[in-house]
């Protein structure tokens, strides 16, 4: 996991070397003709979730190697609340909240424009209920809090379906994550599921 800002080096030990170039999630962030290329990485300039760093070694005669990593970009924490659910609990919209925060949460707003849902294995991803904002700090901590509610029985029915599909135990807890825009997982919390 990595978070705030990374410095990120690029060495090649190639002697007929042309160009070193450094890409995050295929798009070209620094280059140098000259070994090593060090080039910082802002992570806080993007959402959570997986990040594929790759370097491109390019040599005289226009041979390209390459290597790729992929790493988790966290600089968002996220709980859910309730953290024990009830699935015969007859709560409905607003009544699953979600509590994040991080110095740049203020990326997720407007929060109905970034296609945040909840998502359980096995079952239907439940979109946030509406627009909520602006952030707070309500902990005085100086790192911006951002709250979202989500629809319990929606949240319930992913998760009996989930059970249905053999890939939620109803006796334990199930993994819940939250997604932007289909690819940026800005966190996971455990609930514990009661009642089914
Ligand atoms: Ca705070
Ligand atoms: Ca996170």
């Amino acid at each position: 996991m990595v978070s705030g800002l990374l410095m990120v080096t690029v060495a090649s030990s190639d002697a007929y070397l042309a160009s070193l170039q450094l890409l995050i999630d295929g798009l070209l962030l620094a280059s140098s003709p000259v070994s090593p290329l060090t080039a910082p990485i802002d992570t806080t300039l993007r959402l959570d979730g997986a990040m594929v760093v790759t370097a491109v070694v390019t040599d005289l005669a226009g041979n390209q190697s390459r290597c790729a990593a992929t790493v988790t970009v966290d600089n968002v924490a996220f709980a859910l609340s309730p953290r024990t659910l009830d699935l015969r609990s007859r709560g409905g919209a607003n009544s699953v909240t979600a509590r994040l925060e991080g110095v740049n949460v203020a990326l997720l707003l407007p929060t109905s424009m970034q296609g945040l849902e909840l998502r359980v294995p096995g079952g239907r991803a439940v979109a946030v209920t509406a627009d909520f904002a602006p952030c707070g700090d309500d902990d005085n901590d100086n790192v911006p809090e951002l709250t979202l509610k989500f629809d319990r029985q929606a949240l319930i029915a992913a998760i009996r379906a989930g059970i249905t599909a053999g890939l939620i135990d109803a006796g334990g807890t199930v993994k819940v994550t939250l997604m932007a825009g289909g690819q940026f997982a800005i966190g996971s919390d455990l609930v514990r599921i009661v009642g089914s």
